[in-house]
């Protein structure tokens, strides 16, 4: 269950960000209006939504899941890979800092997204990717262990559809996790019952189970079909602008 989150409102220079621009450029409006409608889906999923301000010096900020790993002991504060976001996770410090008495720190010269990690139950499944280098992940991986977290490595290098580990995968409980189909031989799912998603469905991939619901974007209907007949129910988000940016559900918020 999850009962708390924390989004950071996008800034007037959003589409300043990095984005590998196949799907043009956002407009800031239509992405504040997704945005309040994505806050409301947190609440409406029974969360407590922290909303922190623009960050002007950080266009990508407001995907502030990149900045921490949150587990039940700590606050992992990440090391981001791309230069341009490194400034992101002292701005996320503070807000967790009301919420987390622990944290720990991924160092140089480890690289790590949150985007990079999954979660399921006690396991979490680490990406290793063009952001999050195998120190990185091997670092997260033992702090984990000390947390009594299991993990895995799931190579992502070389993958052009996904920048993130989780822009392809997702876990909606009972053992399920969602997969794109880049991602769904991968041994490290064996153990899994996987929701497949078509390559034309690739983006709905990264949707995000929150208690009762699963959040998924709007606009794809093949998986909203899927998760609707394993018994779900989809809460469907405008999700656009966002994705303009490489950005999808999970990337808006830290859940805790
Ligand atoms: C970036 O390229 O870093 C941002 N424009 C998008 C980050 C998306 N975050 C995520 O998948 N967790």
């Amino acid at each position: 269950m999850f009962s708390n989150a924390i989004v950071r409102k996008p800034g007037r220079n959003f589409s300043e960000g990095l984005t590998m621009g196949r799907l043009g450029v956002p407009s800031y409006e239509k992405a504040l209006e997704q945005h309040l409608g994505y806050c409301r889906a947190l609440e409406l999923c029974g969360l407590r939504v922290t909303k922190l301000e623009a960050d002007l010096q950080h266009p990508d900020a407001t995907f502030v899941e990149d900045t921490a790993i949150l587990t039940r002991d700590s606050a992992i504060l990440t090391r981001p890979g791309a230069k341009s976001r490194e400034g992101e996770v002292a701005e996320i410090r503070e807000p967790l800092g009301r919420l987390y008495g622990t944290f720990h720190h991924i160092r140089a010269p480890g690289t790590l997204d949150g985007g990079d990690v999954c979660q399921a139950e006690n396991h979490f499944f680490i990406g290793i990717s063009r952001r999050t280098n195998e120190e990185g992940a091997h670092q997260l991986a033992a702090l984990l262990a000390r947390q009594g977290h299991a993990s895995s490595f799931v190579d992502i290098r070389g993958r052009n559809n996904i920048l993130h580990l989780k822009s392809g995968l997702a876990y909606i409980g009972n053992n399920r996790l969602v997969v794109n189909e880049e991602l769904s031989g991968h041994v490290e799912f064996g153990g899994y019952s996987l929701v497949r998603v078509n390559a034309e469905e690739n983006y709905a991939a990264n949707c995000l189970r929150l208690n009762e619901r699963v959040l998924v974007p709007a606009g794809f209907p093949g998986l909203e079909d899927s998760l609707q007949r394993l018994g779900y129910a989809v809460f469907p988000l405008d999700m656009s602008e966002f994705e303009k940016m490489d950005g999808g559900l999970s990337c808006l918020s830290l859940r805790f």
